[in-house]
């Protein structure tokens, strides 16, 4: 069975996303995600015109060499164009072989661990008692898990506060938007913020937050302590991912469990965290950490080290890569949490699945493959469109983290 057709959609149902299909001799058609949320062109241009034409003929079976072929062949390794275009060809292969073999992808990967993925979803506001009213409406739809982000007083527009649609943050148009960011009030707001939210709501619910690399190695100590009595599920994102050796400092200092990891694509961004156990969970997500081949090898390096998965899975990864995180994270042993945001209408319009959401869990389908399928036309109506995260300065214009 062997690729015959490799085509790139680039466009806009309720959000931009970049979509990769496979079509073989044997007529079989696969789908992958290729988004990389403002600067998707990049890795349509990577797979149109690089990739492509590499792949007509190639054995749809052979997915380690496959992956080996673009990993190794490119000679200029790593980084998130690259291993989403690959991770995109990857994971459509694996919805291919799932096809012609007539099984779900997880049969193909080590068969089921679990029956239901818990997933965990954002609750945010403008501030506090906005907040506690979107944790009780995540609540009441079924969430066990519950990512909770609420402006500050004192600061202007943040990150994680959105307009509160199945919708991450992005400024349309050719520049991005900019916002203004102090830490301290920041740090004092956040432990109020969440004993509000265990008084109201007690102590079962499952409570997590995202502090988007904006801190440094101590002053992630310092939150990490402060929030301790308010047992978190985890504490995401505290310094910039890059530096793993800064984990060593916050970890010696509390018992909050930590997570990081959604901006990696190789274990080479995350072998020093794991093995040293500096992290709880790791975020890495399917189609940007290079596709099912991979992150499969990452998931059972991670396993021995007491590290779990927990995928990265906002509603700027399309329906196709929430739909490997699931085969993934059902094959896998040591499975977390999954990061379940919803989709616009369009976007749900433009994408069936299989998997269903319901009582705080994602359930993943029988159907062969991935069970997802892609409507061109629905989808190639709504054009691409420039759309980008915002940046971030402080008060005095110093360039900062996101
Ligand atoms: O900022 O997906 O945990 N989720 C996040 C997301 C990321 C966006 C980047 O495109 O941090 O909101
Ligand atoms: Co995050």
């Amino acid at each position: 069975m062997k690729i015959i057709d490799c085509q790139v959609f680039v466009s806009c149902p309720g959000r931009n996303f970049v979509t990769l299909k496979l079509t073989t001799d044997n007529g079989l058609v696969g789908w992958g995600d290729a988004t990389l949320n403002g600067r998707e062109l990049a890795v349509a241009s990577y797979l149109r015109d690089h990739l492509c034409p590499l792949l007509i003929g190639r054995e749809v079976m052979n997915t380690e060499d496959t992956w080996q072929y673009f990993y190794k062949g490119a000679y200029w390794r790593r980084g998130p164009v690259t291993m989403t275009a690959i991770g995109a060809i990857d994971v459509a292969l694996w919805d291919l072989k799932g096809k012609a073999l007539d099984t779900p992808v997880y049969n193909l990967l080590g068969g089921r661990s679990r029956d239901r993925l818990l997933v965990y979803t954002h609750a945010q506001g403008q501030d506090l008692d906005d907040t506690l009213t979107a944790v009780a409406t995540a609540q009441a739809a079924g969430y066990r898990a519950i990512r909770v982000q609420s402006g500050v007083p004192g600061l202007g527009k943040i990150y994680g506060i959105g307009s509160g649609d199945a919708y991450e943050p992005v400024s349309k148009g050719v520049r991005p938007e900019e916002e203004t960011w102090r830490t301290e009030p920041y740090l004092r707001f956040v432990p109020e913020l969440f004993a509000a939210v265990r008084k109201e709501f007690g102590p079962d619910l499952l409570l997590l937050h995202d502090s988007h690399h904006r801190l440094t190695p101590i002053e992630a100590a310092r939150l990490a302590q402060d929030l301790e009595p308010y047992h978190l599920f985890w504490l995401e994102d505290t310094v910039p991912a890059e530096h793993q050796a800064s984990f060593r400092l916050i970890r010696e200092k509390t018992v909050t469990p930590l997570a990081v990891g959604e901006v990696f694509n190789t274990l080479h961004d995350c072998q020093q965290l794991v093995s040293e156990q500096l992290i709880d969970y790791l975020r890495m997500t399917v189609s940007h950490g290079g596709g099912l081949t991979p992150m499969m090898k990452i998931a059972h390096f991670a396993e021995p080290y007491h590290v779990k998965t927990g995928c990265h899975g906002p509603s700027d990864i399309s329906p196709i890569a929430l739909a490997a995180c699931l085969h993934f994270g059902t094959a896998v042993n040591n499975f977390g949490i999954q990061e379940y945001m919803g989709y616009a209408d369009a976007t749900e319009a433009a994408f069936s699945h299989d998997y269903s959401f319901g009582d705080g869990y994602l359930h993943v389908g029988d159907a062969p493959g991935l069970g997802i399928e892609f409507d061109e036309a629905t989808a190639n109506a709504q054009p691409y469109a420039p759309a980008y995260l915002p940046v971030n300065r402080l008060e005095d214009g110093t360039m900062f983290d996101w």
